[in-house]
């Protein structure tokens, strides 16, 4: 049977929403990223840039929750034992504080510490798929692919932070598995504002090299409209 699809307007054209094949990604919504004292603050940045991105994202996980679509998040970490986290990255630049290192929230990016959870705002319901992993990329050392094939998805809604580490390297490797990736342009931030803009447009470009993106008002029309 050919499924029944919803054109959502989208850059570079419409994203054809299979909702029955569809699932919400949930970027690293992390106090980490979104809170003083964290992984974001510690490299430097102003974390309260990202929070705009909580009240849309809000709106889109509840809706994906009612039409019965699943939900994963994603948080990115570390063993408490650093085990899992390379020299490369854990030496990397000049932070004032490194993973693993005391800080209000707990160790720096370190599972199982409260700065490494996600924002209450958006916490995962019980049964939902948290995937932790080590690297930027969702898929990289996780489970991500088997558990996306397990429920038959081959297309991702993806949210989160940030626009150009995160998601953009999450999105790569999706599309490199053949997935089809739609970004929610509203739900993902960067603490770069530039970052952000060129980081949609290059999802988005050469007819779509990476995916597509659309607002999330779009894509919560889409899925009003989409049969149950
Ligand atoms: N630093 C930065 O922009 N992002 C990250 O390190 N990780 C994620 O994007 N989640």
């Amino acid at each position: 049977m050919t499924p029944q699809r919803t054109a959502i307007p989208a850059a570079p054209a419409p994203f054809l929403l299979d909702p029955a094949s569809a699932a919400l990604v949930v970027i690293d919504m992390q106090r980490d990223f979104l809170e003083p004292g964290g992984f974001g603050a510690s490299l430097g940045n102003d974390v309260g840039v990202l929070r705009r991105t909580i009240a849309p994202l809000r709106r889109v996980l509840e809706a994906t929750r009612a039409a019965g679509r699943p939900v994963i998040h994603t948080r990115e970490g570390h063993l408490p034992d650093l085990s899992d986290c390379p020299p490369s990255k854990l030496n990397r630049g000049a932070p004032s504080a490194r993973i693993g290192d005391p800080g209000p929230n707990g160790r720096i990016l370190i599972r199982g510490e409260y700065g490494h959870d996600i924002i209450d705002e958006l916490a995962p319901l019980p049964g939902e798929p948290v995937i932790d992993k080590p690297g930027k990329g969702a898929f990289y050392g996780t489970d991500l692919g088997a558990l996306l094939a397990e429920e038959g998805v081959t297309q991702l809604i993806v949210t989160g932070v940030t626009t150009e580490v995160c998601v953009h390297t999450t999105v790569r490797e999706a599309n490199d598995r053949g997935f089809e990736c739609l970004v929610l342009s509203d739900c993902v931030g960067s603490y770069f504002p530039e970052f952000h803009r060129v980081g949609l447009a290059m999802i988005a470009a050469q007819g779509g090299i990476f995916g597509w993106t659309a607002t999330s008002s779009d894509y919560l029309a889409a899925l009003d409209a989409s049969p149950a």
